[in-house]
């Protein structure tokens, strides 16, 4: 990743021959004030809007989008003129600083001024820009990136529906109707054999407005998907990226090809709720309509038999067959008053004889258990926020996690939440912890108390510094945070805890605190997570790959594969992110599955 050691910024202000405090130059027409401004000033702001108009006609697909674009640049450039002196910052010289072989210690060593310390909390030029900036009273007119090009909202969103159409084009080219696009190899993996990558992208195409894209997939998913296979599937796995990807598709294009789909796997997923506790197995033939657990065990995981709750639930409602949602209901009723819970934190392991958690003692919010939380949460907003033991249960659970869990990093003292094992606290985090911060934030939203939003916003900025202080800038699977006083850096990573998967949970949790706080920042930090994922996984034949080492920007190692949720959740996560539009997917009408697949928050009658 660019160390942002050399930086050299040339600040132009334009403060016009008036003050703005100055009442007499307030009342000059516009007029006025436009022929007061040097020659150099007004070239500039009239070749800004050119620049804005012939890109926004030559690349904008809408022209309604178009004029919202133009209007923008009125709008900013209006504004600064009411209230504030001109300044546009520029980059002059960003070199690319030259790649290091990562020693040992992080190479963006965190140094906090004014401590003493050596360690830095590394921040991007934008933002140090802006910062720069505020400090001085002063707005920035345009956002500068790290090659010195000004950026706009429509460049990042455009960047985005960019990634998706080189990740599709791999898959397209390589593994097409097949689960996953192994892009160095140029050749494909197979899980379900179900076409996992086109069904999960499907609303991610619909959402970014790739309609060719979109009707090729349909078509296929109308003339080639067939669940009538003998083929074991994962329960969660197909119930989240399948079922979800099916029902959400529907909603959004109201085509009934999808619901169809949506209700045939559904039905072929129910044999594995037929078990002694009725606590479901893991897999399913969903050609012999069979159901077993793992061949070493007979528990299931938690997390995965009370994270296909929104999906059956919904299928029900929409079939009007209650079955579906009784079986996934019965799951939660039994957890709910299951023995073996601490402060409302669960087990990772169900038994499906028995009905009971097994190898207590044990508890975390990252694999195993992360879905369990957010689905306590999205189930109480999908039903019209009147299923009570639900909300308890997830409000005991945060209880549990500050109480237990949550603790600060040394020297910098990030909030992260770490793990629980026997009475021992252990600080190792997941990335795929990072899904908290959003749903925190999304509680908050919709009501929960606000410092839920409060803890949501210091999360974030431990999620995104697992991304800034890698080499890659781009976050392990797994990091350890220091406590002890005199370390010198927050987070340590263990060697076979390097690799990045293209997972989402970070971008999500960006998307959700953007949308609530309007903080341009989360959206800085998404970009620079965004420009990290180009730089060290894309693949130049098509596609994405997930990495081995992300502390090693010289040979980050490609794993050649491309998990369906880069496309279904991570990229769909990214343009949310950057779209200024919060009725595109609205949170009061939404509520995303956690494969990111949106379902309606039903009516109040329902
Ligand atoms: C996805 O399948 C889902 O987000 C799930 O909840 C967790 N794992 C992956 C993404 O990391």
């Amino acid at each position: 990743m660019h160390s942002p050691s050399r930086k050299e910024f040339v600040s132009l202000t334009f403060t016009g021959s008036g003050n703005y405090n100055n009442k007499q130059w307030r009342r000059q027409s516009c007029w006025r004030k436009w022929k007061q401004l040097s020659r150099l000033q007004r070239n500039l702001i009239l070749f800004t809007v050119a620049l804005m108009l012939v890109c926004g006609i030559a690349t904008y697909p809408t022209v309604t989008e178009h004029f919202r674009e133009i209007c923008a640049v009125i709008h900013s450039v209006s504004s600064v003129f009411e209230a504030f002196p001109l300044t546009c910052l520029v980059l002059q010289k960003q070199k690319r600083p030259p790649h290091k072989r990562g020693p040992p210690g992080l190479q963006n060593r965190l140094q906090k001024k004014g401590t003493g310390s050596d360690i830095q909390v590394k921040e991007n030029p934008i933002q140090e820009a802006k910062k720069a900036d505020k400090e001085k009273g002063e707005k920035p007119l345009m956002v500068v990136n790290y090659l010195g090009v000004c950026v706009s909202e429509f460049d990042r969103l455009e960047a985005v529906r960019d990634a998706f159409r080189h990740a599709w084009k791999g898959y397209k080219e390589f593994a097409w109707g097949q689960d996953e696009l192994r892009p160095i190899s140029k050749s494909y993996g197979e899980w379900f054999g179900l076409g996992l990558t086109l069904i999960d992208a499907l609303d991610t195409m619909w959402i970014l407005n790739l309609r060719e894209e979109f009707e090729e997939a349909k078509t296929w998913v109308s003339t080639e998907l067939s669940f009538n296979k003998n083929v074991d599937v994962n329960l969660f796995e197909s119930t989240i990226r399948i079922l979800g990807g099916l029902l959400s598709t529907y909603h959004l294009t109201g085509d009934a090809l999808f619901l169809d789909k949506a209700k045939d796997i559904g039905t072929r997923l129910m044999p594995a709720f037929n078990t002694p506790s009725k606590i479901p197995y893991s897999d399913v033939n969903i050609g012999k309509g069979t159901a077993h657990p793992p061949r070493w065990t007979s528990d299931s995981t938690v997390a995965e038999v009370t994270s296909i709750q929104l999906e059956f639930r919904e299928l029900s409602r929409l079939t009007q067959d209650t079955r579906y949602r009784a079986a996934v209901d019965k799951v939660m009723q039994k957890v709910h008053k299951l023995e073996g819970k601490q402060d409302g934190l669960v087990p990772m392991f169900i038994n499906t004889n028995s009905g009971q958690f097994t190898h207590l003692g044990v508890f975390t919010l990252g694999a195993r258990a992360d879905s369990y939380y957010e689905y306590l949460l999205k189930q109480w907003i999908q039903g019209g926020q009147k299923e009570t033991e639900l909300l308890e249960d997830y409000l005991q659970a945060l209880e549990g996690v500050k109480k237990n869990l949550l603790k600060k990093s040394s020297p910098n003292s990030l909030t992260f939440v770490g793990e629980l094992s026997h009475g021992q606290f252990s600080p190792k985090m997941d990335h795929l912890v990072c899904f908290l911060p959003g749903t925190l934030a999304l509680g908050a939203h919709h009501g929960l108390p606000a410092d839920h939003m409060e803890l949501a916003k210091q999360l974030m900025e431990t999620c995104y510094q697992m991304y800034a202080q890698m080499e890659t800038g781009l976050s392990p699977e797994i990091v350890h945070f220091n406590m002890h006083e005199g370390s010198i850096r927050d987070v340590d990573v263990k060697l076979a805890d390097r690799h990045n998967l293209l997972r989402p949970e970070t971008v999500e949790s960006l998307f959700y605190l953007y949308r609530f706080t309007k903080d341009r920042k989360y959206r800085d930090w998404g970009w620079e997570i965004l420009q990290n994922f180009n730089k060290y996984t894309k693949v130049s034949t098509g596609g994405y790959t997930s990495i081995n080492n992300v502390r090693d920007p010289e040979y980050p190692s490609p794993r050649d594969k491309m998990e369906s949720f880069f496309l279904g959740e991570t990229l769909k996560y990214f343009y949310l992110l950057f779209s200024d539009d919060p009725e595109l997917v609205s949170l009061d009408k939404y509520v995303f599955n956690t494969e990111a697949h949106p379902l309606p928050i039903w009516p109040s009658a329902e």
